[in-house]
This record gives structure tokens, C-alpha cells and sequence, in this order.
């Protein structure tokens, strides 16, 4: 069983209800199980920085997927939640980006893992590092608890706490 680290991040209309929603489309892919949620944060916008705060959270899942083929069920998902991007680096409703596939190095054309960004991220370290604080980076086997120590915390403040994955993704939806 393979274990991925995902970092969901939604900035327009409905935010928490299209984080749900990608969960849920996680949750019922029959090769993929949701095992651990983060907090949902509300974070100042990287990179373009004129457009709407995001909510972000990060999924640990476990599955038989290779990382392509979880990949290419993450962009399903942006699809499916008609992911809408005006400029890049702009507005869009939600990104699913693959962070960490075990502890496995990855590059190629379509793919790099760990997410080449990810240790500079604290949208992405601050709810990792919730979830998984013992993990640490697979390329430098820096703790990644050091990294956000580096990186800090501005602009990410906790907006929702999670209880478990049962009370964000109800079996009936
Ligand atoms: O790659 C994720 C999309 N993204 C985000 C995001 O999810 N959260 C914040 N705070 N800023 C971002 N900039 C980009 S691009």
C-alpha cells in the first residue's frame, strides 16, 4: 500500500464545500482510501497575490495506485470541480497537488515528487506538518518541522478544525 500526502487548496465561490467535495471524489475512487485530515487554513494567496485568500488543507490517502495514476485522478477531480484558471498563478477554484508519494523521489514530464515547492510553502508545511510532524523531506531527510520552523506561519491561520474523515465526508454523499 502506498501512502500519498495531497494538498487541497480551493479560493473561489463556496471554499470549504469544494474541499469537501474533492475529498469525498477522493474517497470514492475504489483504489483510494481517506485516512487522515488536516485543519482546514485560511491563507494569504502566493505568487499572484491580488486575489481571494484560500482555504488549504492537506489528505493522507493509501493506495494501489502508482503516483502517475494518482495524478492523473487528482487532475479528474480539478476537472470535474471545473477548475477554472483566468491567469496563471490566478484565480482558480482548486488545486490538488501530490506532495509526498512514500518516500520516493520522482521526476518526470508530468510529475516531480516530493512537490519541488513544497518546503517553502507554509500553506502546504503548516497543515503536513499537523498531520504527519515525524515525516521528513525524502530528497534532503530534513524533518519537516524544521523546515516550517524556517519557513514560519505567516498568513496561514487555522479556520476549521477536522475531527476525522467520517465527519467531512458523510457516506451518503
Ligand atoms: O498550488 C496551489 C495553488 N496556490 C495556492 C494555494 O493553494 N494557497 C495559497 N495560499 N496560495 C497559493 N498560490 C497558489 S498558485
Amino acid at each position: 500500500m502506498n501512502e500519498v500526502y495531497i494538498s487541497l487548496g480551493s479560493n473561489m465561490g463556496d471554499k470549504e464545500e469544494t474541499l469537501r467535495h474533492a475529498v469525498q471524489l477522493l474517497q470514492r475512487h475504489e483504489a483510494v482510501e481517506v485516512i487522515k485530515l488536516s485543519s482546514i487554513y485560511e491563507t494569504d494567496p502566493v505568487g499572484f497575490t491580488d486575489q481571494d485568500v484560500f482555504l488549504n488543507m492537506v489528505v493522507l490517502v493509501n493506495t494501489t495506485l502508482t503516483a502517475q495514476e494518482i495524478l492523473e485522478v487528482c487532475q479528474e477531480i480539478e476537472q470535474e470541480l471545473k477548475r477554472i484558471r483566468i491567469i496563471r498563478w490566478g484565480p482558480r477554484t482548486m488545486d490538488l497537488d501530490i506532495l509526498l508519494y512514500n518516500h520516493d523521489n520522482i521526476e518526470t514530464e508530468t510529475l516531480i515528487v516530493p512537490h519541488a515547492r513544497m518546503h517553502e510553502r507554509a500553506f502546504v508545511l503548516v497543515p503536513l506538518v499537523e498531520i504527519a510532524p515525524e515525516l521528513k523531506h525524502p530528497l534532503t531527510n530534513e524533518a519537516l518541522l524544521t523546515m516550517l520552523a524556517q519557513v514560519g506561519k505567516e498568513g496561514v491561520i487555522q479556520w476549521k478544525t477536522i475531527a476525522g474523515v467520517s465527519e467531512f465526508v458523510h457516506s451518503e454523499s
